[in-house]
C-alpha cells in the first residue's frame, strides 16, 4: 500500500519510520510513504501557502491553489485506475477508530493532507477531500501528528510486524472491548511496605480458565470505563451467554 502525505513539515515523518516494531513495515515498503512538501507548490515569488481569512479574524488559511497543484502532482505520480481517497485531518472529522484503521490496513493506501494554521479553504475541502478524520476532541497545531497516528496504527497491523499473529487478537478494540490487564515477572512485587502478587489464575496453567479470566477482566474494565463500547459489542452480537453472565449483576448474598 502507498500513502502520499502533503505536509509543510516532512521532517516530522522520518524519525517515526526509523524506530520500533513498525520500522520493518516502512523500510520494506510494505507501507510505502511518499512525502510532498506543500511549500514546493506555493505561490511565487515567496512560495506562499497561506493567507488571511476573508471576513477578518485571527489566524491564517491554507490556500486552495497550492493545494490543487500539490494534489495534481500526487495524483499524476500515483496514476491509479481507482483513485485513492484524499483524507483531511480535522477536529470536525469522523472519529478515527480501529475498524477504520483495519480498513486502511487492508486497502491500497490514501493521500493524507496535513493542514496547519486555522485550516483549509473550504472550497478545496468541498471539491477534493473524500474523508475528514479526527483523532480526538482536542486542538492540535497541525494535521501531521494525526497522519502519523494513522500510519502507525496501520503499519502495526501489517503481516509480520507484531511477532505473534495473536498479538492483534488481544489488542484493545480487536473485538470491540478494551484489553485485559497484563502481568510479568516477578511473581511477587515489592511495593511500599507490602508485596503484590500476580493473579493466581495466570500461574495455574489452566488455559481455559485464563482465557475466561481475561475476557471477564476485559468486560469489567470496558463496562467501568467505556459502557458505550459494551453496548456496541452487544448490539453487534459480539457478546455470548458467558459474557452476559459475567456482566450480570451478582445476586445479593442473603444475611
Ligand atoms: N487539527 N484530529 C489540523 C486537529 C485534529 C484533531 C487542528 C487538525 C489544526 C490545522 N486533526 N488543523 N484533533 O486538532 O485531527
Amino acid at each position: 500500500m502507498r500513502f502520499d502525505v502533503i505536509t509543510l513539515f516532512p521532517e516530522l515523518f522520518g524519525p517515526h519510520q526509523a524506530h520500533g516494531v513498525t520500522r520493518r513495515a516502512f523500510e520494506s515498503g510494505q507501507v510505502e510513504v511518499r512525502l510532498w512538501n506543500l511549500r514546493d507548490f506555493g505561490d511565487p515569488p515567496h512560495a506562499r501557502v497561506d493567507d488571511r481569512p476573508y471576513g477578518g479574524g485571527p489566524g491564517m488559511v491554507l490556500l486552495a491553489e497550492p493545494l490543487e497543484r500539490a494534489l495534481a502532482a500526487v495524483r499524476a505520480a500515483r496514476a491509479e485506475a481507482d483513485p485513492a481517497p484524499l483524507v483531511n485531518f480535522s477536529p470536525a472529522g469522523e472519529p478515527l477508530r480501529q475498524d477504520r484503521v483495519e480498513a486502511f490496513a487492508a486497502g491500497a493506501g490514501a493521500i493524507l493532507l496535513c493542514a496547519r494554521y486555522e485550516g483549509v479553504d473550504q472550497r478545496f475541502i468541498d471539491a477534493r477531500v473524500d474523508l475528514e478524520l479526527s483523532i480526538g476532541d482536542y486542538v492540535l497545531s497541525g494535521g501531521d501528528l494525526p497522519a502519523l497516528v494513522l500510519l502507525d496504527a496501520v503499519a502495526r497491523l501489517q503481516p509480520g510486524v507484531l511477532g505473534d499473529a495473536r498479538s492483534h487478537q488481544q489488542d484493545s478494540f480487536s473485538d470491540g472491548l478494551l484489553d485485559c490487564p497484563h502481568y510479568s515477572r516477578p511473581e511477587r512485587l515489592a511495593v511500599g511496605a507490602g508485596e503484590v502478587p500476580v493473579p493466581d489464575v495466570l500461574l495455574s496453567g489452566h488455559h481455559a480458565a485464563i482465557e475466561r479470566w481475561r475476557r471477564d477482566q476485559a468486560l469489567a474494565t470496558t463496562r467501568a470505563r467505556r459502557p458505550d463500547l459494551v453496548e456496541a459489542a452487544r448490539a453487534a452480537g459480539r457478546l455470548d451467554a458467558a459474557d452476559e453472565a459475567a456482566l450480570a449483576p451478582k445476586p445479593r448474598p442473603k444475611l
